[in-house]
Parts: structure tokens; sequence; C-alpha cells
């Protein structure tokens, strides 16, 4: 059934979906005569994004088109890659994970799954069969280079990692942003098309946007105010801003209106946290003044509706953990919890929270570096070591459900080694990437365009209620498999002793497809009559309404209590202490950046994305640039702990003195990987710098934000820059 396909032109039809790349959730509507795509644009009657998308939209397109993109299973063999069936990849997949399993232990076989798996409908809803059936212990996600200490957060203070409460910035009159570039990432853990327009308004309506980031941004380009902070340091910067709230008063103020911290048994405890760090403690190593400090305090808690919000820069240093719980503090404590124009609780039609675990901190260990594992997942950072460290469950076999964490967590050089070293990998994923280039086997599933879509999990992080389903646009080619067609032919061959049930479901999704869950989903979700068919009836979208209160239902411990967890979080302060003792401020410190037209390491084989001026560049201020006689497009050699790579610099006053940043996802330039447009503009990657020692040791979050490193000028001239570098190459291989 095609609802959304309405006829136009002869030949020409239109589809609506939402964009699935990154969390905004934008709708966009495909102009296609039958399998040809003629153009892509926004949804205007999308009741969510209101025609707003960013350029990535078209990469759709081309990823959908991209010559390079597989359409069948490849093997490695001493002939290079070969072409194999489906049966055939499926049998050798299950016979090489089994074959591992067996010589080695269940748990010498290792499962990755990046990020785009929360991305995909099917692949959601299913992944638990691929899991149950592969039955390791060893798993790892990108989970641990991101969003974990949200999670853990969450479930400690409101009973289950996903109950993540989000800001409501379509209400607000002031939002303080701490190291989160919603301009360039579309917004994250806030799911919230165009924040451009957004953040405008709320400067329309008076209100003020505070940005707190090492760089200044292209959101706090159009911010009210920017501060710059040194990074990694933001834990001291939010324990001062703790602490002015208890002793200008607002904390008292704020009780009478204040919920959500009623709701909190310990909240008398929160007070004494933070004593000690006054604004003036703390301006030396954040690099604001106290005075500023002080103010932002007051004008936070003053205005009639306001948010604090952080992002990567936070959760990925070395106190993201304890930082991000003071940041949820700051809210508490001002009263902003489950406040209209504050920190407040989507109500998605799917409620994932009630199909899945609370999640649980440090069951179990990393065997080499003894890192907590979070929810069944050991951090990223100890991966490379679990494959290189000789001793019994040392991991032999691997299988990356599309990720690609050579590139994308911290060390890759290293993890690169060890992935190589390996007796069985297996990739699914659509390209021979930096990462999947050292599987025996690779399984491409399908394009975004061949599968239907609801978004699982960014609606449960909405600034706005909506529902939405986007039918498949074009149909899969009959062999073509989609991810979840993949993870179930996998478990029906690995798991010939499931329980009946758990065989019938399978044989279920199988047969059916997995609309069926969705409905499901819909159906036990919170809103009365909702169902796909119901779903179904608004192509668009959807409107379910702004955001409003949930507390305390929405609380999933029983006793419908925020429970503050205070030991475990202000045992965290003894480190803090340790770190500020012997603090070296003369340190050049390395950050990363996004840029709009990115997506972590993929979409760089779409011409029109990565085309123009490189952005794969070391940034620095002009002052540090002069200490270290570097000059403005001149090749420098960078050097940390781990690695070291050679890059162009682009000297700017966008970034603080001292620091440095670099983008993530590049480095296509590693042999054997087979993206043409990629390689021509290779760059190289940030994370051969990123060190997999230098982690939160509360979360086992990797720390990327805030790596110490060397710079050296390396010839005196500067080169051809890496544009006119890149467009010689790409001459070479792009069509003309
Ligand atoms: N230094 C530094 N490192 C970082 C970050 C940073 O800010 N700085 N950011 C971190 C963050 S937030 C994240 S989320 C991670 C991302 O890290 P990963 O998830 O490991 O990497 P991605 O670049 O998202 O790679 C996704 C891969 O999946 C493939 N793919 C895309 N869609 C699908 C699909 O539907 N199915 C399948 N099977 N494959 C697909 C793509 O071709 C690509 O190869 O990187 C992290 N790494
Ligand atoms: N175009 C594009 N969009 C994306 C992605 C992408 O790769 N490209 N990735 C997607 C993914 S997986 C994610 S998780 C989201 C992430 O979305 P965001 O969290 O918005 O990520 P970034 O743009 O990396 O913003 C992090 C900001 O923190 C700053 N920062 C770095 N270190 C520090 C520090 O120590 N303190 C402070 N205060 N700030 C610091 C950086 O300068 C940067 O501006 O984006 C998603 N959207
Ligand atoms: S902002 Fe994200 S969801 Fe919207 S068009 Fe761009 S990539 Fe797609
Ligand atoms: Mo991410």
């Amino acid at each position: 059934m095609a609802i959304s396909n309405q006829k136009s032109k002869a030949g020409e039809q239109t589809h609506f979906r939402t964009c699935n790349l990154c969390e905004a959730m934008c709708g966009i509507v495909v102009k296609h005569d039958g399998n040809k795509v003629l153009s892509i644009k926004g949804d205007k009657d999308d009741p969510f994004s209101q025609g707003y998308i960013c350029p990535k939209a078209t990469a759709l397109q081309d990823l959908h088109e991209d010559p390079d993109r597989l359409r069948q299973p490849i093997e490695r063999t001493k002939d290079g890659w070969q072409k194999i069936s489906w049966d055939e990849a499926f049998d050798k997949v299950a016979a090489g994970i089994q074959s591992v399993q067996k010589k080695y232990g269940q748990n010498a076989f290792g499962v990755y799954l990046g990020n785009p798996n929360v991305h995909n409908l099917g692949g959601m809803l299913t992944i638990k069969h691929l899991l149950t059936s592969i039955k390791t212990r060893s798993r790892f996600s990108a989970t641990s280079i991101d969003q974990l200490p949200h999670h853990i957060i969450s479930m400690h203070l409101f009973g289950h990692m996903l109950r993540i409460p989000v800001p409501d910035v379509n209400r607000t009159q002031h939002m303080m942003i701490i190291g989160g570039n919603p301009l360039a990432s579309n917004g994250s853990i806030m799911t919230a098309a165009n924040m451009r327009q957004k953040l405008k308004d709320i400067k329309a309506r008076d209100g003020k946007v505070v940005v707190i980031d090492p760089r200044r941004t292209e959101t706090a380009d159009i911010a009210s105010e920017h501060h710059f902070i040194r990074p990694a340091t933001d834990v001291w910067l939010l324990l001062a801003m703790l602490n002015e709230i208890y002793a200008q008063g607002y904390a008292d103020k704020a009780r009478p209106h204040n919920r959500a911290a009623d709701l909190a048994p310990e909240i008398e405890r929160i007070r004494d946290f933070a004593k000690g760090y006054s604004a003036e403690s703390v301006a030396g190593i954040t690099g604001i003044e106290a005075s500023e400090i002080k103010r932002m305090v007051k004008e936070f808690c003053e205005a009639e509706r306001s948010v604090c919000y952080s992002r990567m820069g936070v959760s990925v240093q070395e106190f993201g953990l304890l930082a991000q719980y003071l940041v949820m503090m700051i809210n508490i404590v001002a009263g902003r919890l489950d406040e209209v124009g504050g920190l407040m609780f989507p109500n998605p039609a799917v409620d994932v929270v009630n199909n899945s675990g609370p999640g649980y901190l440090g069951k179990r260990h990393s065997r080499v570096s003894n890192l907590p594992d979070f929810n069944g997942e050991y951090p990223v950072a100890a991966m490379a070591d679990e494959m290189l460290i000789e001793g019994e469950g040392q991991l032999k076999g691997f299988m990356c459900v599309a990720g690609n964490p050579v590139l994308s967590t911290p060390n890759g050089e290293k993890l690169d080694k060890a992935f190589a070293g390996l007796e069985f990998m297996v990739a699914l994923d659509y390209f021979v990437t930096e990462t999947s280039r050292h599987a025996n086997i690779i399984l491409p599933p399908v394009s975004p365009l061949e599968r239907d879509h609801y978004d699982l999990t960014f609606n449960g992080f909405a600034v706005h209620n909506v529902a939405k389903y986007s039918p498949v646009l074009f149909t899969k080619h009959k062999d073509a498999k989609h991810d979840w067609q993949i993870y179930l032919e996998l478990a029906t061959r690995m798991d010939k002793d499931a329980p009946m049930m758990v065989k019938a479901e399978r044989k279920m999704i199988q047969t059916l497809g997995t609309k069926v869950l969705l409905d499901q989903g819909l159906k036990r979700g919170p809103y009365q009559g909702m169902s796909l068919r119901q779903v179904q009836k608004h192509p668009h979208g959807m409107d379910l309404g702004p955001l409003k209160k949930m507390l305390p239902d929405t609380i999933k411990h029983k006793d419908k209590q925020i429970h503050l967890n205070v030991d475990f979080y202000q045992a965290d302060l003894a480190r803090v202490r340790e770190v500020m003792a012997s603090y070296d401020d003369s340190q050049i410190l390395l950050i990363g950046r996004r840029h709009v037209r990115s997506n972590n390491s993929w979409l760089h084989n779409s011409h029109r994305l990565v085309k123009g001026k490189p952005r794969c560049t070391l940034m620095l201020h002009p002052d540090t640039a002069r200490a270290h006689s570097i000059e403005d497009g001149q090749q420098v050699k960078v050097t940390s702990r781990v690695g070291q790579v050679d890059i162009i610099a682009e000297v700017t006053d966008e970034l603080m003195p001292g620091v440095v940043s670099i983008p993530h996802g590049w480095g296509h330039g590693r042999k054997g990987v087979k993206q043409k447009i990629a390689q021509a503009h290779a760059g190289v990657s940030v994370n051969d710098l990123t060190d997999d020692t230098l982690i939160d040791k509360l979360s086992g979050n990797a720390a990327v934000n805030g790596v110490p490193v060397q710079l050296e000028a390396l010839i005196e001239a500067p080169l051809p820059t890496e544009s006119e570098t890149n467009r010689a190459l790409a001459a070479q291989v792009l069509p003309a």
C-alpha cells in the first residue's frame, strides 16, 4: 500500500518520509520517476520539521545510487573480494562465529553496534535476536563514546536508562548550551528540526541563548553570548554554578514550585555537594571569570523559563558523567525539571522504555582494563586490548554491525591492528570501510529508501510529540536483505536450540515483516486508539502536542520518586580534587568538531557533501599558531601519547588559545578502503590521536575531548591546500 504516494505529472510521483540520517527527524518530500529520485526537499506539511532539512537529506539519493555501495555479500579471498550468494554468506558467517566460539569459548567472539542501528526501525525491533543467538558477553557499542552518561543518570534518577528529559526549546526563555553545537549536528538527545530557527525564536521573544564552548561555533555565532571554556574543565564550572544557585538563594526560591525536587528524598544533600567550589576558585582552571559565572547563574535562575542543556563536548571528557549529573542537578535545584520551558520528558507513541530493562552499571568489568560494563556492553576504549592481550577470554572473532570503530573510537590505529589479527570477522555495512575491510565477509543491507521507517529512538527525545510512519519508497530487489532479515537468517542458523516461543516469533517476523511489532508497540503506547493504521492515515505525520508535565508517573522507580544517588556521584569528587591539584594549564588540548555536511565517518562518498573547502583541518588560534611558528595552510605534525597525524592548519580566532580542533570520521586513506570519493577527500583520523587510556573512570565513557597534544610545523612554506589536492584527485575519479 502506498498511501503517501500521489501521482502528479506523468511519471513523476511524490513520496513523503522522515530522513533517518541524524536525530532531527526531518520530513522530506521525494519526487521520483519509478526508481529514479528526481529531487529531495523539505516537507512543509510535516508537523515536526515544517519544511526544514539540512544538506545531508539529498545524500539519501547519493547513498542509494552510490556505485561503491555493496549490493551483495562479498568474501575476502587471497585473490581479493569475491561476490558470494546470500545463502553461502549466511552459512559461512554462522560457521565462522561458531568455530571461534567452539575453539576459544562463547565470549571470544565480540560484537560492536554502531550508531546507525538506532536509526533503523527493523534493526531496532530485531537486534535482540541476533545478540541472543550469538550468546556472547563481549558486547560493545558507540554508546560508550557518546551518550553513556545520560543513560546512567536516567537509570539512577528516573529508574530507566532511556527515560531522558530534553530541553523544551520551543517554549524556553533562556537556554544555556554547554558542549553542544546543534547548528552543525542538528541536535542530539534533543530531537528538534531547525535549531537555527528555534534559537532565533528564543531571542526574538526576548529570551537568551548562552553558549559555553572552547570554540566559537556556528551555534555560538547566533547566540546571545558565548564563553570560551578550557576543554574538560566543565565539571568545575558546573560545581561553581550549582554552588552559586544555593549561595544566591535561588534554590530556596525554587522550592515551593519545584515538584521535581520534592520528589527527591536526598535533595538536602545537594547543597553540600558543591560547597567549596566558589566561582572565584574555578575561574582560573575554566578560563571563565567569576563575575561572569555569577551573572550567568543569576540570569538563568531569574528567567521565567530556563534550561541547561549539555551534550557531546561534556559527555566525552574525563568527568563526563559527573559533569552531566551536575547539569541535571542545576536544572533540578533551580526548579526547571518537568517545567514548561525547562527540561521535560517526551511522551512518545511507542514507548521503548516499556520494552527494555532499566539498565545496570558495573555488573562485570572488562578483562584487560577492568572497566565497568553498562547494560551488558563494555566500553569501546577496552575493545582493542581485548583482542590484543592474550589470555582466557581474548577476542578471536568479531562482528561489526553498522559501525566504523577504526575511525570512531579512541586509538583507532591500535584497533585497526587488532582487527587485522582476528581469526574471523564479519561486518554488516554498505561499504568496504576502514573497519569492514578487515572482515572475512561483508553483509550489505538495503538502502534507507528501500525500507520503511518509524523513529523508535528519537521520538523518545523529541521536543514536540509526534508520530509518523514512512513507507518503503523503492521495492528492494528480491535478493536484497534488510538488516533485520540478516539478523534473523543468522539467528535461525546459529540458535537451533532456541525455545519454541522464540523460534515461532522469529518465523512470524520473517513471514509478516517488522510492521506487526511496530503496530503492537503503538497499540501498547500511551495514546488511546493509536495503531499503525491510524498513523498511516497521516503521511506527513501526526501532531501529538507539546511536551507536557510527566512527573511522577513517568518515573520507573517503584516508589515514583527521583533517586539522586548522591553517594555514587559525590565519591567522584575525590578524583576532581586530585586532577585540580596537579592541573597543567600549559598543555595544548585537542577537541573535535562536527560539520553539517558530514555524518560521523560516513556520507563522505557523496560528492556534493564533500566538495568545496577541505574540512579535515587543524583549527587553532593565531596566538597558539604563532607560539609554534605555524602559518595558516601549513602542514603540522600533531602528536599525542598514542599516535601522530600530519594535517593542514586552519588558523582562526574561533578557537580558544591553547586548544586545537580536528573533526572525527576522516582518515579514508587507509589501504583497502573502497569508497572512491571519500578516498579522494581522505583527511586524517583524529582518533589516531585520542587515547584509549583517557576515559571517564566513573562511567567507562571515552574521553576524546581534552586530549593533550604537541604541535610541530612541518615545513616552512605552505603546501598546496587540501582542496587543491582534493580537486586534482577528485578529477581522476569522478565522471566529468
Ligand atoms: N574523536 C571523536 N570520536 C567520535 C566522536 C567524536 O565526537 N569525536 N563521536 C562519537 C559518536 S557520537 C558516535 S555516534 C560514533 C559513531 O561511530 P560508529 O557508529 O562506529 O561509526 P559511523 O561513522 O556512524 O559508521 C557507521 C557505519 O555503518 C554503515 N551504515 C550506515 N547505515 C547503515 C545501516 O542502516 N545498516 C548497516 N548495516 N550499516 C549502515 C556506514 O556505511 C558506516 O560504515 O563516533 C564516535 N567517535
Ligand atoms: N552533521 C552532523 N550531524 C551529526 C553528526 C555528525 O557527525 N555530523 N553526528 C550525530 C551524532 S552521532 C551525535 S552524538 C550528535 C552530537 O551532537 P553535538 O553534541 O551537538 O555534537 P558536536 O557538534 O560535536 O558538539 C560538541 C561541542 O562541544 C564542544 N566541546 C568540545 N570539548 C568541549 C569541552 O570540553 N567543554 C565544552 N563545554 N564544550 C566542548 C565542541 O567545540 C562542539 O562545539 O550529532 C549528530 N549529528
Ligand atoms: S537535519 Fe538530520 S534528519 Fe534533517 S535532513 Fe539533515 S540529516 Fe536528515
Ligand atoms: Mo553519536
